[in-house]
């Protein structure tokens, strides 16, 4: 298609002048603010979607405070959006997802929400130079790929772990221990960690089976460890697979009590395992938490998301709002969105969120990380303790 005279300087014009606004940052064009985008990614379909929109939720919650607070770069009026992709746990599609925000040209991401899904994502955003914070994917790997953008706020999966391993000998006085994984980068990892955590505290493992993160048929698994006398089952996996898997368990007559770590330790897990929930007979940890005068802060944050979403905190949206909320304060220290300028602030950032104090380590995990022990009483949630 051809254009004529001043029509067609006039099209070049707007073009150039695209090109321009889209190497300076995108305007809103409501108000002139300059725009940040800040990525998300999680599961908000399949299986755990419920844990995906819980992190989506703490994400938006964060980014609709940041607006209202009317913040600036300088005297420049600056306004956050959300681009919230879905990578349904899949790590194909969670680097499908990763692509797709490489190429909106977003200025840091929050996620993904599963380890799997986090670490192969992280190679696009490293190579794009996208700073990521995950507020949830705890195998240790995520952290140690010498990527200078890669930021966690809970502990890791050798935390949280291996204080279970030692909890589940020193506390429940387990002696004979059963072990189940779904082999996943996240169930794989820290059901390795608490076999170290429970031999090293003289425990004896009798036997590891292995499922997937999409099983709902246990029998055959289930009928192997009880032959062993368990008198703890650990599983690395998610909470729609423990759900169902305490169901069968309770059918086969096993007696023992579960563990698992953060992913099993959700809100919803008492309704996915129903009546065969027993009071106190799981225990399962958060890999993060708040003592003393910090919990008012994350007793606020629960009560207002309930009210905002209709719906109890699974486990992780405080820390996705926190991330969101570390990202945006070292953008406006920085007065600047552009990675290079904003990340050595992150790098350096002392935050008190309502996840308690986020600083991080050479590698980019939270120094200080907490766990927080968990129980499960009337069909909730019940802390046990905060560790470190
Ligand atoms: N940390 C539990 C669930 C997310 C993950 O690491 O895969």
């Amino acid at each position: 298609m051809k254009f004529s005279g001043s029509r067609n300087l006039t099209l070049v014009s707007v073009a150039v002048a695209a090109v321009v606004l889209a190497a300076c940052g995108k305007k809103d064009a409501a108000s002139d603010a300059q725009v940040i985008k800040i990525g998300h990614v999680g599961p908000v379909s399949g299986a755990i979607a419920h844990l995906g929109k819980d992190n989506e939720n703490g994400a938006r919650m964060a980014i609709e405070e940041l607006n209202a607070a009317g913040l600036k770069f300088g005297d420049k009026a600056v306004k956050f959006e959300l681009l919230a992709e879905d990578d349904a746990a899949d790590p194909k599609q969670g680097t499908a997802a990763a692509q797709k925000l490489v190429d909106a040209k977003v200025n840091g991401v929050i996620g993904h929400l599963n380890s799997g899904t986090t670490i192969p994502a992280s190679q696009l955003y490293n190579a794009a130079g996208i700073p990521q914070i995950s507020p949830s994917a705890t195998n240790p790997k995520y952290t140690r790929q010498g990527y200078a953008g890669a930021f966690r706020v809970v502990a890791d999966d050798v935390h949280l772990g291996g204080t279970l391993g030692k909890y589940a000998v020193e506390t429940l006085k387990g002696k004979n221990i059963a072990v189940i994984d779904d082999r996943t980068a996240y169930g794989q990892g820290v059901a390795e960690e608490f076999k170290k955590g429970a031999t090293a505290a003289g425990g004896t493992i009798v036997g590891h089976e292995f499922t997937t993160d999409k099983a709902s048929d246990f029998n055959a698994i289930l009928t192997t460890l009880k032959a062993k006398k368990p008198d703890v089952v650990f599983f690395g996996g998610m909470d729609a697979v423990a759900g169902p898997m305490l169901r069968q368990m309770k059918s086969l007559g096993i007696t023992a009590k579960f563990m698992g770590g953060d992913g099993i330790c959700t809100a919803e897990l008492a309704k996915l395992a129903g009546d065969a929930m027993k009071d106190e007979a799981v225990v399962c940890a958060e890999a993060g938490g708040v003592e003393g005068e910090q919990k008012v802060g994350m007793d606020k944050f629960r009560t207002d998301f309930k009210a905002k979403y209709n719906a109890d905190v699974q486990v992780y949206a405080p820390y996705v709002y926190d991330a969101v909320k570390v990202m945006a304060t070292a953008m406006v220290t920085a007065g600047s969105a552009d990675p290079a300028k904003y990340l050595p602030v992150l790098k350096a950032i002392n935050y008190k969120g309502v996840t308690g104090n986020i600083a991080f380590d050479e590698k980019g995990d939270i120094k200080n990380g907490a766990l927080t022990l968990y129980t499960y009483k009337g069909g909730e949630r019940a802390q046990i303790a905060v560790v470190r």
